[in-house]
Formats: C-alpha cells, structure tokens, sequence
C-alpha cells in the first residue's frame, strides 16, 4: 500500500485497510484561534471576508459516489470490526433514522437494520481533498486557503470581492468547481470572521450556501446554542450552561471578566468570536523550515548568574531575530546547556503562544535552566543553544499579545536597525514590558 504523509490519517500497525485506518485523528490542525491571533484593536482591522467550506457527509458522499449501489441509501462508514463498530459519519439517508457520528455501528443498526456500513478508506479521501486544494488555487492564491479539517477549508476572499453579495456568487462558482472536479457536495459558509463563516455553513446543509453579514448577528447567530460556538465542546458547554449561558447571545454578553476567571484568556476568546470579534487570519503552516537552531560556545567559560543569563538572552535574542527573518514564529523551545566538564543538561518547552519576541523565548530558556544543574565555580557553563520548532509564519508581525500586558516592542523595526549599524546599536532592557 502507499505510504500516506497526511497528519489527518494514521496508518496503523495492524494489517488490511478497515484496521489501518480505523482510527483517523479527528483534531484539525490548528483548534479555535488562539488569543494570539485575535487583533485587540478592532478597529484598525481591514473589512474582511471569509468562506468556510464543508463537504456534506464526506466519507459516505464518497463511498455513495463510487458505487451508484449505494446512493439513496442509508450508508455509513467507519470501523466495522465486529462490536467495536463505530460510526464515523453517515450519509443523510441514514442521519434521517437518527445515525450520527460517534455511534457505535450495533446502536445503528439496531435503529436502522438496512444501514450499510463500510470501511473507511483515508488515503481516498486524502486524494480527493488534495486535488480540491489545487482546485481552490485557481480561485485564489495558496495564501488565502486553509485546510482546517479532513474536509473543511477556510478561504479569505477579501481582496477578490467587494461585498457580500459577490462573496456569495464566489462561492456558488466554488461549489460549482468542486461539483464538475469531484462529483461532491459541499456547503458553504460566508462571513465576516471565520468563526461566523464556520457556523453559517452549519445554517444549510446538504448542499447549502448561507451568508451571515454584520446586521445578521442578532437575529442569526445570538440565539444560538452555545455549543455551536467553535471551540465549545460538551464540556464546556456543560460549564457555561452552570453560569447561566445558554446561547451565543449569552456569551456575548457575559462581562469578559466573568469569562476570564472561569475560562483563563480562552474565556475571553469564546467572548470575541461569540460577538463576532474573531480577527483572526487565514492560518499559514510554513513548509520550509522545520526546525532553526542557534548555538554559541564561550571563549571562557562562565558561572555567574549575570552572565549566564546574558549569554541565554544573547542566545534568545538571536534565535527571535533569526525567525523574524523568515518572518516565523515557534511554537516549541528546545534549550542545551553544556558545562565545562563537557557534560550537558537540556530540557523544552511550549511556547504557549506561538512567537518571536525575545523576552518570551529568554524568560522560557530561563524556566528550563531552573531544571538545571546551577552553574557554579566548579561546574561553569562553556555552551549554550536553543532550537525552535513548530514553526509557522507570523501573521500579524506586531507580537501582539493582547492579555500579558507586556509593551509592545516594534522587533522588526529593531532588527533593521541592528542590521544595518551593527548588533550594538540597541538592546532593550532585561527587564523590558
Ligand atoms: N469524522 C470522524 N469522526 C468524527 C467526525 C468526523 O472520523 N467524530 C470524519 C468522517 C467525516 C469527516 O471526518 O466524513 C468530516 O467530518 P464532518 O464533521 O465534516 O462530518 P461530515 O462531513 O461527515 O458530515 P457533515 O455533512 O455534517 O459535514
Ligand atoms: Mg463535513
Ligand atoms: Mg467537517
């Protein structure tokens, strides 16, 4: 069998395909915005719009599309291993018994004897789905697309539209080209932000295409159950419904420190996209580097603890600058230190949110170093590195972080200057923001 690279399937030890691919990893990519890619000033952000698309019944279309035996039928694909049987998803003839996902295939079939159930076939519809993102492509550039699921897509069609109106007819133009491409219904949500996009898709489906403009928030999205918000899961949602939060409208109207004492800063994300404050962008994994690392190995050794840190914040700053320059920013710290004796010690961390601002990745390196053991007279440090991984482009480049309260340090501009008078030039001061 081919090998597949997708993070969407994971092939399985076991042998056949209905084993090997019983299990697919269900987490998209990237989870709701994180609070980093939300800009706290609302204002300067330009207008934008976005499409969400979502294939209808995705596994089941396809299995449906591929044998004409199964199309008008109740279908469902998933692990059909015995009892362990397990819907995935199942095609709107079998959601009208009442069979969702999740279900274990025995509950449907004992609602729906004539369901068929399949296996689930990941490298097909890795296929499929590949091909539409080349589809998409001839309807704008790769960097307004995102594949956010197994089946969705985001795209930002801001500077291909004037309103909503044309945003609409792109999109039927897009259903269109996936219908001739593929043979598959999609449904297709338009917005302002991404998180009403994501909704609006929900509104109609199959087949559907349903715009949610500014003046529809009230009367569309308010009413809504809360769990519908992106992000809010069962749980969640249980732990709303305990504070009196029953729809979006609720949330929305929650004082975001309520929602900042229960929930941490995601409380106050939940607020924004509820009110459709979600200035997030089009989410750009980088391809190219996967991991950038800097290493510097002292003349004299050292053990104070002033010098230490300088030279780690020396390490940091260079590192920052370097993924500044391919405009990136890093989602994991890996920090090495040897000693004099030649032994080393080493530890990492997240970077909760993804960045390129020196005081972050210092005061992280900082954390790990506490793990070691302390520099000393006897036991002096000779080497220091650091490697960052789960690289992405930086899309807003003004390190915003919206609730740290840290000032805001215009780095790209510094680096310019450090790049032309020297690394001398300027530093900021340790203790900075
Ligand atoms: N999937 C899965 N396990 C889940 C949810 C989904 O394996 N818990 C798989 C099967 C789906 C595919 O991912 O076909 C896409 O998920 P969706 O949530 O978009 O569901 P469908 O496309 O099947 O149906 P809908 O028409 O509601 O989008
Ligand atoms: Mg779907
Ligand atoms: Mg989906």
């Amino acid at each position: 069998m081919d090998k597949i690279s997708s993070s969407f399937f994971i092939p399985r030890s076991e042998q056949g395909y209905d084993a090997m691919y019983k299990r697919i990893r269900l987490m998209p990519l990237y989870s709701f915005p994180h609070y980093r890619d939300l800009n706290p000033h609302l204002g300067q952000c330009k207008p934008k719009i976005f499409l969400h698309i979502d294939f209808d019944a995705f596994y089941a279309q396809v299995e449906q599309r591929d044998n004409p035996n199964l199309r008008g039928k109740p279908v469902s694909v998933g692990s059909t291993t015995g009892m362990k049987g397990i819907v995935m998803t199942a095609s709107y003839e079998a959601r009208a018994f009442g069979i969702d996902t999740g279900m274990s295939l025995w509950e449907a079939k004992k609602i729906c004897p004539k369901l068929i159930s399949l296996p689930c076939y990941g490298p097909k519809y890795e296929v499929i789905i590949q091909n539409l993102m080349r589809g998409l492509r001839t309807f704008v550039p790769p960097e307004f697309t995102e594949q956010y699921s197994v089946d969705e897509y985001f795209v930002d069609v801001s500077d291909f539209v004037k309103n909503f109106k044309e945003a609409k007819e792109f999109a039927q133009r897009i259903k269109d080209k996936i219908l001739e491409m593929e043979d598959l219904t999609c449904s297709v949500g338009v917005s302002y932000n991404k998180s009403y996009a994501k909704m609006a898709t929900k509104f109609k489906k199959p087949d559907g295409l349903t715009v949610i403009t500014p003046d529809d928030r009230e009367k569309e999205i308010y009413p809504l159950p809360v769990r519908r918000l992106w992000g809010v899961g069962a749980r969640i949602g249980r732990r709303m419904s305990l504070m009196n939060i029953f729809t979006i409208g609720d949330l929305a109207n929650t004082s975001e420190g309520v929602l900042r004492k229960e929930f941490g800063v995601n409380g106050i994300v939940f607020r924004r996209l509820a009110r459709g404050e979600d200035s997030s962008e089009i989410f750009r994994r980088s391809t190219h580097e996967k991991s950038l690392n800097h290493h510097h190995t002292l003349t004299n050794n050292i053990y104070s603890i002033d010098e230490v840190k300088n030279e780690v914040r020396r390490v940091a700053e260079y590192l920052c600058r370097k993924m500044r320059n391919k405009k990136l920013v890093a989602g994991y710290l890996y920090f090495v230190l040897r000693y004099g004796n030649l032994r080393y010690a080493s530890g990492d961390m997240h970077l909760p949110p993804h960045t390129n601002d020196d005081r972050i990745v210092y005061e992280s390196a900082l954390e790990i170093l506490k793990n070691f053991p302390q520099p000393n007279e006897n036991l002096p440090a000779r080497m220091f590195g650091m490697t960052v991984f789960d690289l992405h482009e930086d899309t807003n480049s003004c390190n915003l972080e919206l609730f740290t309260r840290r000032t805001h340090i215009p780095f790209y501009h510094l680096d310019k200057l450090k790049q032309k008078f020297g690394e001398g030039v300027i530093r900021i001061g340790l203790n900075a923001g």
